[in-house]
């Protein structure tokens, strides 16, 4: 298979970042594309927006869980980059027009207090977070009818869009089984377990950090790491209010308009 050239990579992450901005659905690639070029149009896509001025938070990890696995019909890790521009306040609101079809996902959020190597134990990724809590992920391809492969989804920045965080808890405790109810108005719309996210979420931070090292971009201090949904994701309506409440950790919540 030909290998993709600069202009190709640009012009599929120029298309991508059109689509979110615009809030327009786009065609997934019609050539095969190999997962290290798919992650070369996500580079070059996050490119773009640090250029207008959005920085670098922190990455979400995805299809962590075998719950989103099988909705997707995907089975393989991978992740994106946060920036501060998707991040809404706990208790906020977002706007429906400016997403294509969003979703939104139930997860476990991380805050980094020492930047973590490439090979870690859970243990020695543990000691270096400085909070663990509920976070809502908004989810939102910028493909028609949220279809994709495994490399369409990650050229568009896996689906990342937008997440809420909620209130930081103390991570020393036991984070293996902390049961997670997803509300919409106040009715129960996904239950689970943090169980779900490959066993334990701290697993995912573990395997974030090989990710991002392998990328170049080690994780730091002050990063934000996104679990992975614990169960499958639901799609979002006007007027919705959404709320998350863990085990032990507490509730995060927003609005959509
Ligand atoms: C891809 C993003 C997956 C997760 O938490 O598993 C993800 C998608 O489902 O569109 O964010
Ligand atoms: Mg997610």
């Amino acid at each position: 298979m030909p290998e993709m050239n600069t202009a190709e990579i640009a012009a599929i992450a120029a298309r991508l970042d059109d689509a979110a901005r615009s809030a327009q659905a786009t065609h997934q690639s019609s050539e095969p594309v190999t997962l290290a070029e798919a992650y070369a149009i996500q580079s070059a896509l996050l490119k773009r927006r640090y250029d207008r001025g959005e920085k670098r938070i922190g990455i979400k990890m995805g299809f962590t869980s075998r719950a989103k696995m099988a909705q997707m019909g995907v089975d393989e890790m991978i992740w994106g980059r946060l920036t501060d521009r998707m991040l809404v306040e706990d208790g906020g609101a977002i706007d429906f027009k400016a997403f294509v079809h969003p979703r939104v996902e139930p997860e476990i959020a991380f805050l980094l207090a020492a930047p973590l190597a490439q090979t870690v134990t859970p243990v020695a990724a543990l000691s270096a977070v400085a909070g663990v809590a509920p976070a809502l992920e908004i989810i939102d391809s910028r493909y028609h009818q949220f279809k994709f492969s495994l490399s369409d989804v990650v050229a568009d920045n896996s689906s990342s869009s937008a997440f809420v965080v909620g209130p930081w808890a103390d991570p020393r405790r036991d984070l293996s089984n902390l049961g997670m109810i997803m509300e919409f108005d106040g009715v129960e719309m996904q239950i689970g377990s943090s169980a779900a996210i490959m066993g334990n979420p701290i697993r995912s931070l573990v395997a974030a950090a090989r990710q991002a090292y392998a990328a170049g971009e080690p994780l730091q201090a002050g990063d934000i790491v996104m679990a992975g949904g614990a169960t499958a994701a639901e799609a979002l309506a006007p007027g919705r209010h959404v709320r998350l409440r863990v085990q032990d950790l507490g509730s995060v919540e927003f609005n959509v308009r």
